[in-house]
């Protein structure tokens, strides 16, 4: 069967976050129809759009899959929620986030989905992880590769690596 690939965004800023996102990988990698190839590093990222919040770990991953966009969204908010993220507003610490960032060259507006994720080209905590993993990648709406996103960020300084993949 055709295997798309796609870039999982995953942040954690509450409890032992490293492991949180570490841990997040091996749930993806377990469920049938699903392989995680790559893992950027994981940074240690100051909390964006919200204020007094702990720093956030984050990283991205790259998987291949099988199964449809919307098949890997219930998935990934059933490893959030087997993770023991709740939710109560928008934007809160927790635990674990799951963001579908990119799948394949695919467009989706629905209402509970939408890839690109719409603010991808905007964060610098998830453009620097995924341009470790696919720089020459083609956004397929704004139709520039995540390197240039990368560079046209506002200048702002590098995030701390927290721990190299080896
Ligand atoms: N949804 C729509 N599109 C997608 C997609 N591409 N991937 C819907 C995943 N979910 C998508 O998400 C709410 C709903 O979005 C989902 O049920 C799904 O149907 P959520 O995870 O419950 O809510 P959220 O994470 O609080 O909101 P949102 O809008 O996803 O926020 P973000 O984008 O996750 O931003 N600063 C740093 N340094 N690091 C961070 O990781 N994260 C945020 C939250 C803010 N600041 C941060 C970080
Ligand atoms: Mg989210």
């Amino acid at each position: 069967m055709e295997r798309a690939t796609a870039h999982i965004g995953v942040g954690s800023n509450l409890g032992d976050k490293l492991n949180n996102c570490r841990h997040s990988l091996q749930k993806i990698n377990q469920l049938p129809g699903y392989e995680v190839i790559a893992c950027s590093d994981i940074f240690k990222t100051d909390p964006e759009g919200v204020v007094g919040q702990d720093w956030y770990a984050n990283c991205v991953a790259e998987i291949k899959t099988g199964r449809t966009p919307f098949q890997l969204l219930k998935d990934l908010l059933a490893i959030e929620y087997d993770m023991g993220r709740v939710r109560t507003k928008r934007w809160e610490s927790r635990i674990i986030d799951l963001d579908i960032l990119l799948f394949g060259q695919a467009v989706i507006e629905s209402n509970n989905l939408t890839i690109p994720h719409p603010l991808l080209h905007k964060r610098r905590f998830v453009l620097e992880p995924l341009v470790q993993l696919a720089p020459d990648l083609v956004h397929p709406i704004l139709n520039v590769t995540i390197r240039q996103l990368f560079n046209e960020l506002p200048k702002g300084s590098s995030a701390e690596v927290l721990k190299e993949e080896t």
